[in-house]
Formats: C-alpha cells, sequence, structure tokens
C-alpha cells in the first residue's frame, strides 16, 4: 500500500500553520556496575527522557550549489532531475557546460543524452578554486576554470557567488555539496587549524596547508549555509569543525555510501551479530572515469582507503566474545584505474570469517555498476535531508529553550562512508542502526514510537 500523505492523531501532536508539535517519550537504558550487598553487580536501568520537536512544515524554494558541478556525478544528477522545486548551479574547475560535461561523464545513454542537452547547454559552472597540490597531477589539463587571488580572496569570491546564485534564482535556502576530486588530506597541526581563530589567522596568512575543500567550507560557514562533503579527505579540520559549530552552522559528511562499502556495513554486522568471525577482508575495485583517475595518485588514494577502511570498526567492537580488544580482521582495500570500464566500477570482495568447531566461509561478492548512477541519487537524499533538520527543533525535559540538532549532522550518517559525528560521539557505520536512527527521529517529529518490529498483535 503506498500512502501519499498521512496526519497523526494524537493529545501529543499538534499541527499548526507553519509547524507540527510533538511530544516524544525518548525510552532507553542505562548499565551501572552498582555496589549491592558487598558486591559488584551490572544493573540495568530503563530510563525516559521527555523530549517536544517543533517541525518547520514550510517547504522552502531549494538551491543546490555542487561544488565539482561538472564531473560525473553532478552531470548526471544535474541530468536526472527535473527542477521544479530545486535549483542547482555551482563551481567546477573545468568550464564545459552541464550538457558537454554530460557527454563527456559517459554515463547515460546516447538517446537520453541528446533528449537532455537543450535543457542543459544554457548551464555553466562558476570558477573553482584549485590548488594542484591537493589533487593528482593528472587532473590539470582540466583547470581552465578557476578562481584566481589568495586564499581569502577566494572565501570572498564564493560567498558572493552563494548570494548571487540565492538572488538571481529566488531560492529561499542554499545546500553546498562537495563531489569535487578526492583530495589529499591536509596536515592538522597547532597554530594552523586547530581552533577557529587559527583557522582564520592562517586564511588571512595566506596558508599554502587549507585545501580548497576547507576553503568552501569556511565560505558556507560564514553564510550559515549548510555544507556536505561527498569525498574523503579531511575538509572538516578541527578549527572548522570548532567554527561550525560556533556559528551553528551545519556540517556533515564524508565520502558518500554508495555500493561497496553500503554492502558491506550489512554484511559484516550481519556476520559479527551471528557470530560468524570476519577475519580478512579484501576490497578490490576498478573503475575507468575521471574519479579513478585522480584516485591513481598515492595521495589522493590514501583518503580513500582512510575512509574505506575504518567501515567495520564499530561492527567488530560490538561483539567483545568474538574478538578480543585490540583484535582486528585484516582489511585491504586496492583501487585501480582502468580507462577502458569508464564509470562502470567494478567491485570484487572476499570476505573470510571463522566459523563454528574451527571451520572457515569464504563469501565472494562482485558487482558492476555505473558508480555515479549510485552517487547521484544519494547526493539528493543528502542535500533534502539536510534542509529538513535545519526546520526540525528540539528540547529535552528541563530544557528551557528549543535549539536545533547539534550541527555536526549525523542525521546524514545513513549515507556516509565515514560519518563525521560531534566531538566525543560514537561513530555508527552499521547500515540498519544508521537507518532505525533515521527513520525514529523523522517519527518522533510526528510523535511516533519507534518502529520495534516485534509484531505483539500476531503472537
Ligand atoms: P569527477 O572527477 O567526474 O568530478 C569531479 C569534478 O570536480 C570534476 O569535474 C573536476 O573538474 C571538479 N573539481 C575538482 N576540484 C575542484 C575544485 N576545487 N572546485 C570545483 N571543482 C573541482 O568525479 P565524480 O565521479 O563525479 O566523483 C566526485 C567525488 O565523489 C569524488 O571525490 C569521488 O571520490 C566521490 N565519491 C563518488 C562516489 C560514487 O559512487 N560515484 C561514491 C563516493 C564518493
Ligand atoms: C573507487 O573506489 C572510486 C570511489 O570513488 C568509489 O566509487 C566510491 O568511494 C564508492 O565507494 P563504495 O565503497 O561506497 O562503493
Amino acid at each position: 500500500m503506498f500512502v501519499e500523505s498521512f496526519k497523526v492523531e494524537s493529545p501529543n501532536v499538534k499541527y499548526g500553520d507553519q509547524e507540527i508539535h510533538s511530544i516524544y517519550n525518548y525510552e532507553t537504558t542505562e548499565l551501572v556496575h552498582e555496589s549491592r550487598n558487598g558486591s559488584y553487580a551490572w544493573i540495568v536501568k530503563p530510563k525516559t527522557v521527555v523530549y517536544e520537536f517543533k517541525t518547520d512544515t514550510r517547504v522552502p524554494k531549494l538551491g543546490v550549489m555542487l561544488v565539482g558541478w561538472g564531473g560525473n556525478n553532478g552531470s548526471t544528477l544535474t541530468a536526472a532531475v527535473n527542477p521544479d522545486e530545486i535549483v542547482f548551479g555551482g563551481w567546477d574547475i573545468s568550464n564545459l557546460n552541464l550538457a558537454d560535461s554530460m557527454t563527456r561523464a559517459k554515463v547515460l545513454d546516447i538517446d537520453l543524452q541528446k533528449q537532455l542537452r537543450p535543457y542543459m547547454e544554457s548551464m555553466a559552472p562558476l570558477p573553482g578554486i584549485y590548488d594542484p597540490d591537493f589533487i593528482a597531477a593528472n587532473q590539470d589539463s582540466r583547470a581552465n576554470n578557476v578562481i584566481k587571488g589568495t586564499k581569502s580572496e577566494q572565501v570572498q569570491q564564493i560567498i558572493k557567488d552563494i548570494r548571487e546564485f540565492k538572488e538571481q534564482n529566488k531560492v529561499d535556502k542554499v545546500v553546498v555539496l562537495w563531489t569535487a576530486n578526492t583530495e589529499r588530506f591536509s596536515n592538522v597541526m597547532v597554530g594552523l587549524n586547530d581552533t577557529t581563530e587559527n583557522l582564520l589567522a592562517s586564511l588571512e596568512k595566506n596558508e599554502a596547508e587549507i585545501a580548497p575543500s576547507t576553503l568552501y567550507a569556511i565560505a558556507c560557514v560564514m553564510e550559515n549555509i549548510p555544507f556536505i562533503n561527498g569525498s574523503p579527505q579531511n575538509t572538516f579540520v578541527p578549527g572548522l569543525i570548532d567554527f561550525a559549530i560556533r556559528r551553528n552552522s551545519l556540517i556533515g559528511g564524508d565520502d558518500f555510501k554508495s555500493g561497496q562499502t553500503k554492502m558491506k556495513s550489512v554484511l559484516v554486522d550481519f556476520l559479527v551479530g551471528a557470530g560468524i568471525k570476519p577475519t580478512s577482508i579484501v576490497s578490490y575495485n576498478h573503475l575507468g572515469n575521471n574519479d579513478g583517475m585522480n584516485l591513481s595518485a598515492p595521495q589522493t588514494f590514501r583518503s580513500k582507503e582512510i575512509s574505506k577502511s575504518n567501515v567495520v570498526d564499530d561492527m567488530v567492537a560490538s561483539n567483545g566474545i568474538l574478538y578480543q580488544p585490540g583484535e582486528h580482521p585484516d582489511h585491504v582495500i586496492v583501487i585501480k584505474y582502468v580507462p577502458y570500464v569508464g564509470d562502470s566500477k567494478r567491485a570484487m570482495d572476499e570476505y573470510t570469517s571463522e566459523i563454528f568447531m574451527g571451520g572457515k566461509s569464504t563469501i565472494v561478492l562482485h558487482n558492476t555498476c555505473e558508480d555515479s548512477l549510485l552517487a547521484a541519487p544519494i547526493i539528493l537524499d543528502l542535500v533534502l535531508l539536510a534542509e529538513l533538520s535545519t526546520r526540525i527543533q528540539l528540547k529535552a525535559e528541563g530544557e528551557g529553550k528549543f535549539h536545533s540538532f547539534h550541527p555536526v549532522a549525523t542525521i546524514l550518517s545513513y549515507l556516509t562512508k565515514a560519518p563525521l559525528v560531534p566531538p566525543g560521539t560514537p561513530v555508527v557505520n552499521a547500515l540498519s542502526k544508521q537507518r532505525a536512527m533515521l527513520e525514529n527521529i523523522l517519527r518522533a517529529c510526528i510523535g511516533l514510537a519507534p518502529e520495534n518490529n516485534m509484531i505483539l498483535e500476531y503472537k
């Protein structure tokens, strides 16, 4: 059954002209180690905290500015969306218009490209911030559309671009998303980028180690525009996270969780939860698009390797019977550039696990798929979810005022390989948990209990 729209009838939910107000009982359990009658015991205590949620129901006309608009993901997404409510724009260091970018990407069927061309020819990316030190040298020939000047001037140009885009397209809100080339990690150093003050001072000093992605992010935080990082590099250096928290400006990332990693965050969760112990995970990709070419340089590959490697950590740590403290499966990531296959990425995985009575189980997966067709819908979900989350306010009992979610948007975790979380927050990679978190927060906004799957009415 498809339910197009619905209304909740409950004393805990009120629908106003511009908002939905809900009262929600947040039920959790606390595990405490307590002294009882002279010895210690583990005690589980149910806990209920009453929350109120307010969701602004006015859907804005949304502008989405993509960094790397003319790339495979950017051009594919633009081709795929009929922009009634969303206006696309953005930057690229290559000056091709979006129709030519779509042709260069070779993702969509030729007949479809011909039909789309007239709609896309007039769309051209704004010049982008280019720094050859942060991406592969093989990208140099593409860079014919770049913003000149110091880093501080480049940030000012991005701010100007966002304001003009908003004005010209009469959009109410803008979300910026990085789908440009993977950069190398930038160095994190005390005095350089560890605090807001040091990062902004480094910007004024034109410090070489501030990556282009961080410059776009600084501009967005200054303008209170949500900024999402779809690539693996450490755009969000500590000073930038600090800056976003102080300005209460949404940041989210990192790296779209599109195919191989999504499967891994399902499979390893299942294996470890079932008492099957993965001991070796080897993940291999080859692809022939521009992303693959950029990742053929060791320093950009390293960013992707880190992002793809950490995704099983929480699942391994969740089962203290299978794994001793500090024990971890061998986990190897290989990416090779094979031009012939273009955007059609091959992903091969071998999972070897220890099972009952010392036996071994090996699972092998092989997937062939256009990479950009996996990423484009994720970009759409990320920007829509980021925008929606800026319209939600909450407060716990005892808190005087409503406030927004923490600016580091963990609600986007379901869509990212290396979820960015506020300092001190546990990282959750298991896909089912990420999805449950997202669904249940949205249910709380309309005063509904979490989906519990108990089906007691049939028991
Ligand atoms: P692409 O190489 O086709 O597109 C990137 C675009 O960014 C290019 O047009 C390039 O000219 C532009 N660019 C580079 N540096 C720029 C800058 N500083 N400012 C503005 N534009 C800049 O790559 P594709 O396939 O679109 O992927 C984009 C990113 O998404 C890559 O970092 C990739 O690793 C990441 N990603 C892709 C996934 C997928 O399934 N396709 C999944 C996860 C992440
Ligand atoms: C080669 O690994 C290219 C990458 O950009 C991937 O396509 C991308 O990170 C997707 O990764 P996954 O693991 O989510 O399929």
